[in-house]
């Protein structure tokens, strides 16, 4: 029971936002798993979860600018804690110095932005007492992890992660898209602590219950089930999505600099020109891109993040019209450029900027007119190679079918070119 939403892959841009109590370590959101920090040693990050400059409606005008559609927020991250002000637990955020719930502003400033409202959502939980020590866990090392699963009993945790789905889409409105994560059981996490999947989550109760409360919502394939989208992380597919012989609806998630939480020494940062590329490649591909920052513990988004959205939002308000609604041509690009389509306009993305000449095998006769995008300057079109026309003897003459393109010696002066 797949959900088509049209909106979903219209959008091809949308912002991750990762924002709990691990953004005090600021050293990635696994740290907890990484250092092997236990509960009750985390809890100094709960104690201090302060942040007085959290203003969604900021970072819903940031992503806005930078030309997002939608957003999604880590309700919970792995390590359980919950900004929202859940019934079913005391770890969230009212019982910090925020002292409040932190995901109806949220909600509301995406919405006044006319941006898609979509919550993350951790399956995994290294801070309720029930969920079982596996090989995500933090204490899964410990000698005595025999005696401390003595206690666990998985059903009521999964009781617990219904009950915490059903609150937040139940109080928060229309929610137009749930990132599950994630399933695990069969991976190389597994072998060594065991790993969860869709028995441990009961995927499929869940999935109807989310269905029943939300009909509308677009929710992503980690549950160990089939899902709406593919969520690749980290990775760009080099080529459509395919499952059974159909395009298959998917979305890469990314990061700015490698960490999703806010990470104060990873200055690993991707410039603008290549987010924009992951973008257009990934359009040319048939799928969305999900960026991520990590807000700071005290709320805001630190400037080298904001400075990546602002990069991306000069280039997208020039070139939106090549991105969204936009999706693979049947045609092949040649080299070092993506088509993007949207009905019979073509768009033709290039990497690099070649001299003068640009070719495009097949094309000849399917083009009325061509510009640059970013200033809607026309460009001449020519249906035999330059050279073969002017200088007969010069071999390299293009395959029948080829139109050329004139470009101007000066490059344009964005991160991409986009011809239409
Ligand atoms: O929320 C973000 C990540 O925290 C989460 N998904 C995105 C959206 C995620 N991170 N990693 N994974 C999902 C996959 C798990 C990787 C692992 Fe490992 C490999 C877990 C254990 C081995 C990385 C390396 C984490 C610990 C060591």
């Amino acid at each position: 029971m797949i959900q088509h939403a049209p909106w979903f892959e219209e959008a091809r841009l949308g912002m991750f936002v990762h924002w709990g109590i691990y953004a005090l370590p600021a050293r990635h959101e696994w740290v907890m798993n990484q250092e092997e920090i236990t509960v009750e040693e985390y809890s100094k990050y709960f104690r201090r979860f302060d942040p007085d400059l959290y203003d969604p409606r900021e970072w819903a005008r940031a992503a806005k600018a930078a030309g997002m559609k939608y957003v999604v927020l880590t309700a919970k991250h792995h390590d359980g804690f919950c900004l929202w002000d859940s019934a079913l637990t005391d770890y969230k955020a009212t019982n910090t110095p925020a002292g409040r719930d932190l995901i109806a502003p949220y909600v509301e400033a995406l919405r006044a932005e006319g941006l898609k409202v979509g919550f993350y959502f951790s399956l995994i939980d290294w801070h309720h007492p029930d969920f079982t020590i596996d090989g995500v866990h933090p204490q899964r090392n410990s000698a005595d992890v025999e005696s401390l699963n003595a206690g666990r009993d998985m059903a009521s945790y999964r009781e617990y992660l219904h009950g915490q789905v059903r609150e937040l889409l139940s109080n928060y409105g229309t929610i137009d898209y749930l990132f599950f994560d994630f399933s695990y059981a069969d991976t190389k996490i597994a072998e060594f602590w065991g790993g969860k999947g869709s028995d441990d989550w009961d995927s499929e109760k869940l999935l109807a219950m989310v269905r029943e409360l939300q009909p509308g919502i677009v929710v992503n394939d980690r549950l160990g089930i089939p899902g709406d989208v593919a969520t690749p992380e980290q990775y760009q597919p080099t080529e459509p999505m395919m499952l059974h012989g159909e395009p298959v609806i998917w979305e890469a998630c990314q990061t700015l600099n490698g960490s999703w939480g806010y990470h104060r020494d990873n200055l690993n940062y991707k410039s603008v020109d290549l987010l924009i590329r992951m973008l257009v490649d990934g359009v040319s591909n048939g799928g969305n891109l999900l960026l991520n920052i990590g807000p700071t513990g005290r709320g805001s988004i630190d400037p080298r993040a904001l400075a990546s959205l602002e990069g991306i939002g000069e280039w997208m308000k020039l070139h939106s019209r090549a991105i969204y609604g936009a999706g693979p041509s049947t045609l092949t690009a040649p080299q070092d450029a993506r088509y993007t389509q949207r009905g019979n306009r073509l768009y033709v993305h290039l990497f690099a900027w070649p001299f003068e000449y640009i070719h495009l095998p097949g094309l000849a006769g399917k083009v009325e007119y061509a510009q640059l995008l970013n200033d809607a300057s026309e460009v001449f079109l020519k249906e035999v190679d330059p050279h073969q026309e002017a200088f007969n003897t010069i071999p390299g003459g293009q395959p029948a079918g080829t139109l050329t393109v004139k470009l101007p010696v000066q490059r344009p002066d964005v991160a991409v070119p986009v011809l239409e």
